[in-house]
């Protein structure tokens, strides 16, 4: 019901609103001006316990004059049981005070127990990519999160986490992304070696817990005088690339006997760069003014006098790796 003077009114959806052992609830959160003018709304969704998930504001909180408006975002749930999430948007302070115009709308997500004695995997999720430039090298990690959980009815141990040799990193591998087939140089990216956190757990019955599987990345920056070493790595900024691997573990019930697990892994990773190595690859192909400007390297960069031959090899062995690694 709309009251006398309402200029807004919200509701919270989920999708699922049930789960066997818990996994991704998709939220959408529903907003409708009444006004003849555009609102601008602060908020955030909360769990049980009063846990921030989600903040509403700035762009995300504008809504269209008599319009109307979904965010959505995800977010994982665990643990038997009924969650409730509960969503609060004014258009004051942002916060549940009395102070301007305020609403609350929930919902209710119920995980349901799972019956059984095998381990189940019921989530994954892998990060961005995210490389910075540090020790003459554009570094990052690969970083997945695995969710497991014990239907049974005993605590359940794990161990001799592993992951197998035959693993993807897709087009991050041969380079050729969204810019086209990029000609770099064979033997740029180098890997590290997977871990494990934790390496070995137990989980309580009817819980879930997530294992960490990370991979060291490097791409060289060392790369022969093409007036545009690293500019490759920059056309990769915001590209997509598959992610592939299989782990595999040992878990027991605790009644003496040990069972090998195994699963396979699949996400489409973003890659992004570290703003300061893009601004500084852009300059080295002659275009950074208008690509993506960051205050600190168009300071630093301004200080080198950028007129420098973009190809010249003081930039790619000296002045390049020193101001990424300074700024
Ligand atoms: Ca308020």
């Amino acid at each position: 019901m709309v009251g006398a003077f309402q200029q807004f009114a919200v509701s919270l959806e989920a999708f699922p609103t049930e789960f066997e052992g818990g996994g991704t609830v998709w939220f959408t959160v529903h907003v409708k001006n009444f006004e003849k003018g555009a609102l601008s709304l602060v908020g955030f969704v909360e769990d049980e316990e009063g846990a921030v998930i989600k903040r509403i504001g700035g762009f995300e909180g504008r809504i269209p004059a008599n319009g109307e408006k979904n965010i959505n975002f995800s977010y994982k749930v665990y643990g038997v049981g009924n969650h409730t999430f509960k969503l609060f948007l004014d258009n004051y302070d942002g916060k549940p005070n009395g102070e301007g115009e305020e609403h609350w709308a929930e919902v209710r997500v119920e995980v349901k127990p799972v019956n059984g004695t095998e381990l189940k995997q019921v989530g994954f999720e892998c990060d961005d990519i995210h490389f910075d430039f540090k020790d003459r090298a554009y570094r990052a990690s690969l970083s997945c999160q695995v969710y497991l959980y014990n239907p049974s009815s005993s605590k359940m141990s794990v161990k001799d986490i592993a992951v197998e040799d035959n693993y993807s990193l897709g087009q991050l591998e041969d380079f050729t992304l969204a810019l086209g087939p990029l000609d770099v140089p064979h033997g740029s990216l180098d890997v590290g070696k997977w871990t494990t956190t934790p390496e070995e757990f137990d989980i309580g019955s009817q819980e879930a817990k997530n294992i960490t599987f990370s991979l060291p990345l490097e791409i060289s920056s060392y790369v022969p005088i093409s007036g545009s070493d690293a500019t490759e790595v920059v056309g990769k900024d915001g590209s997509y690339t598959e992610v592939t691997f299989t782990y595999t573990l040992g878990y027991s019930i605790g009644d003496g006997k040990w069972y090998h697990y195994s699963n396979t892994v699949r996400d489409y990773v973003k890659i992004t760069m570290d703003a300061k190595t893009i601004a500084a690859d852009y300059l080295l192909s002659g275009f950074a003014a208008v690509v993506r400007p960051s205050t600190v390297i168009e300071v630093k960069i301004g200080f080198l006098k950028l007129s420098i031959d973009p190809g010249a090899i003081i930039w790619n062995s000296f002045l390049k790796p020193f101001i990424l690694e300074h700024t």
